[in-house]
């Protein structure tokens, strides 16, 4: 690929799944134990609070014992050197890519490691549990949730995103179903704004049609290929 400066790369679940942390719509994913109506929206939350801060505090303590795989770590090394912007959209909200060492990273569906305080809107690094109500840090309100954008919320910093996809020149999907907006939507938005577009992926996911070009397998071995491609210097 030559003539590329500006990168988006957008990661899902997949990237994370052989580091051990479950997808959402697979068999056996997250979505099979939990109907989604039930976790992840607010309505869930305001009905029954201790079912959903359960289920984020199993989670938010499973993410801590996993460990970056050879994807993440190769994106980290993209983003190491590679001397364009690069911008890593992650709709995960395990902490994978920092851990990686990756540093251009933005948490559109927010960050597991992360309490958000409703009565005062600080966001405090939580590691622990939230199920016994701990004071917030900033305020002693006892109204943290998790930081974690659910159905019917928006997502963050979708203006940066739209932002660095105007300026992008390749727009690369890993590891995501394309079953959630705006996410999967950016295939679409990268297409009208001319700018080629690149699917990782297990098996061809639900916008794979959008792609100019879609290779299927798991991440561990198509990412560090592709960012091999991406930084060896073209042969004349
Ligand atoms: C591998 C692999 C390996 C496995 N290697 N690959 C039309 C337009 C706009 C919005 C909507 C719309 N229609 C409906 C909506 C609303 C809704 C929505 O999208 N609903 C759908 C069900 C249709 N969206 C929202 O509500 C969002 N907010 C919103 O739209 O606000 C208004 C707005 C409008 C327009 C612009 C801006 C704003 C909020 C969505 C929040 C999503 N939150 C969740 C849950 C978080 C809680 C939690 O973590 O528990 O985020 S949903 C869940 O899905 C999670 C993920 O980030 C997200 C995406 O899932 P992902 O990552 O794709 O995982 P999977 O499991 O689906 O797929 C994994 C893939 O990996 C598979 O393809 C595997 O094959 C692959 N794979 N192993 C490579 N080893």
């Amino acid at each position: 690929m030559t003539g590329i400066r500006n990168i988006v790369i957008l990661t899902g679940a997949g990237i994370s799944a052989e580091s051990g942390i479950d997808t959402f719509r697979a068999e056996g994913g997250l979505w099979e134990d939990h109907r989604v109506e039930d976790v992840a929206t607010p309505e869930a939350f305001a009905r029954d609070p201790d079912l959903v801060l359960r289920f984020y505090d199993m989670r938010r303590a499973a993410i801590q014992t996993k460990a970056p795989n050879a994807a993440h770590l190769a994106l980290a090394r993209l983003d190491r050197e590679w001397d364009g912007d690069l911008l890593i959209v992650t709709q995960n909200v395990d902490d994978l890519h920092e851990r990686a060492g990756a540093t251009r990273v933005l948490h559109m569906h927010g960050e597991h490691l992360n309490a958000w305080c409703t009565a005062c809107d600080a966001r405090p690094r939580w590691t622990g549990p939230l199920i016994d109500r701990p004071a917030c840090p900033e305020c002693g309100a006892a109204a943290l949730r998790p930081d974690i954008v659910w159905f019917g919320e928006m997502p963050y910093r979708m203006d940066e995103i739209f932002a660095a996809l105007e300026e992008a020149d390749l727009f690369v999907s890993i590891g995501t179903s394309g079953a959630v907006y705006p996410a999967a939507g950016f295939v679409r938005n990268a297409r009208e704004l001319g700018i080629p577009t690149l699917e990782l992926n297990l098996e061809p996911s639900q916008g794979t049609y959008w792609f100019d070009e879609a290779r299927h397998g798991p991440a561990t071995g198509l990412v560090p290929a592709w960012v091999e491609e991406m930084l060896s210097p073209p042969r004349t």
